[in-house]
């Protein structure tokens, strides 16, 4: 049952006794709301950090994090970008607020302006904000950041391999130009990995100097908690890294002995350090929810133990790693094994600084509290959707039982032909990583293939299919499914468009 029933029905059993009315002597403090750091990183997988069972690069910041609070082993995503910021942001699936794919500059698409984000939700209770990192969710005027419950925002506007959108950046008037590069030039030719630097709605850097963005990042989050250390804040920060083109900074460069990948996975180890001994510095860190995440499996690095890497809704492309920390209210040195996922934030939030949840729509994340708060709390909720890209659901977990209703070897990073519509049908082209990873008796990609059935606890890896064994579970999950789909496509809300001009 829902907990957040209880205080209601309490109130209500007690009132007609007349107890209600006696004296408010013994009513407990409120806690005090806490500050919020969500650090999301992009296409990091669950086997990329030490806590998670990498042991090729050193993440101790990290390590530390983790020894300090709670690890979530089975904290779900999305496939790809736009669709897990969409979850995230909103609590809701992607395909309940048409986010189907991944939004490029070309895209006039957006989250609709009318969605009530993670920001908008904390700060009707009176927190400052702060987008600092990569957004994703609309470039255009109408879907930035500071148009979703952000108070400031500084960051690319989508992914760092993309270009610029040569009709709609809007350059500011000090706009620093590196590599050569001029507002004219810029705008005649797109340039993949040039990507603009943005603060607020304008262009501040071109090409963004991507080498020190994670180190940029990092200090502009220190100068937001120092500048908000005296009143509740909330610090989003979506990391650029360890999405690809790989940069680090000259500090972390040719260090870790991982190539590329493990300097940029070591900067942001070192990123979550700095920013965890500033907050102790400050004496913040037992006020603060710290939350450690990614939005979907593995490009580069590794999603082990899982299967499939991003792109796939085989564990590894959407189970990621995940970290709480919260000194004093979540117990250091713990693990949930209980479904939970990016949807649950916001509702969790909500809970946990006292504000109300919308009424008018429908929301499809859970306040998972009881598990932070708790060792081996209960299942808050035992079902999981998993969407490949548009909108129809392509397997669903209930309990240790996995369904896939579709081909579950899908390309690996789903893309629109016509960059005005992410719903569009992605590429029929199979990328290396996928293919090495695919089951070799599957059909060309697209084929509808299924239904297949997988038992997470003994089959973790998902290597064998049983549904011919259980005929019975296959049937429950398929109706469960059919009913999650309907529902949600009853009840689901549009993306926002930008005019064309
Ligand atoms: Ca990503």
């Amino acid at each position: 049952m829902n907990c957040t029933l209880l205080p209601t029905l309490f109130i209500a059993l007690v009132a007609p006794l007349g107890l209600a009315a006696a004296a408010p002597a013994a009513e407990p403090a409120k806690p005090a709301k806490p500050n919020i750091v969500l650090i999301f990183i992009d296409d990091m997988g669950y086997g990329d950090i030490g806590p998670f069972g990498n042991t090729k690069y050193k993440t101790p910041n990290l390590d530390r994090l983790a020894s300090e609070g709670m690890k979530f082993t089975s904290f779900y995503a999305t496939p790809v970008c736009s669709m897990s910021r969409a979850c995230l942001l909103t609590g809701c699936y992607n395909a309940r607020v048409s986010v189907p794919g991944v939004y490029f500059p070309g895209n006039k698409n957006g989250l609709h302006p009318n969605e009530i984000t993670l920001a908008e939700i904390v700060k009707s209770q009176g927190y400052a904000t702060t987008c600092i990192g990569k957004w994703h969710l609309g470039h255009r005027e109408p879907f930035l950041p500071t148009a979703q419950g952000f108070d400031s925002y500084f960051g690319i506007p989508y992914s760092n391999d993309m270009t610029i959108d040569p009709v709609h950046a809007r350059f500011a008037k000090d706009c620093v130009f590196r590599e050569g590069m001029t507002e004219e030039k810029a705008r005649a030719a797109a340039i993949r990995n040039k990507v603009p630097l943005m603060r607020g709605t304008e262009v501040v850097e071109y090409p963004a100097d991507q080498d020190t963005l994670t180190k940029r990042y990092t200090e502009e989050a220190l100068s937001f908690i120092r500048a908000n250390r005296e009143k509740p804040f909330f610090l989003y920060l979506p990391h650029t890294m360890v999405h690809g083109p790989l940069a680090a900074s000259a500090e972390f460069r040719g260090k870790s002995g991982g190539g590329l990948l493990g300097d940029a996975v070591e900067e942001v180890d070192w990123s979550v350090g700095q920013i965890m001994d500033e907050l102790r510095e400050l004496k913040l860190d037992r006020e603060t929810l710290v939350i450690f995440t990614s939005d979907n499996g593995a490009a580069a690095g590794s999603s082990l133990p899982w299967r499939g890497k991003k792109g796939s809704i085989f564990e590894g492309g959407v189970r990621e790693p995940c970290i709480m920390h919260w000194p004093g209210r979540v117990p250091a040195g713990t693990v949930s094994n209980q479904i939970a996922g990016n949807i649950d934030l916001l509702p969790t939030f909500a809970k946990l600084t006292g504000a109300p949840l919308p009424t008018d729509r429908v929301l499809d994340g859970r306040d998972i509290t009881s598990l932070m708060f708790t060792a081996d709390a209960p299942a808050v909720r035992d079902t999981q959707l998993y969407y490949t890209r548009g909108v129809e659901v392509g397997a669903i977990r209930q309990g240790e039982w996995k369904l896939f209703l579709t081909d579950p070897t899908p390309p690996k990073n789903p893309q629109p032909k016509n960059p005005a519509s992410p719903a569009a049908k992605p590429q029929a082209r199979k990328p290396k990583a996928a293919k090495a990873e695919a089951d070799p008796t599957a059909p060309a990609s697209g084929a509808v293939r299924g239904p297949l059935l997988y038992n997470l606890a003994e089959d973790p890896a998902e290597t064998t299919d049983v549904a011919a064994k259980h005929p019975e579970i296959v049937a429950k999950l398929q109706a469960l499914a059919n009913e999650h789909e309907q529902e949600i496509k009853t009840n689901r809300r549009p993306a926002g468009e930008a005019e064309n001009r």
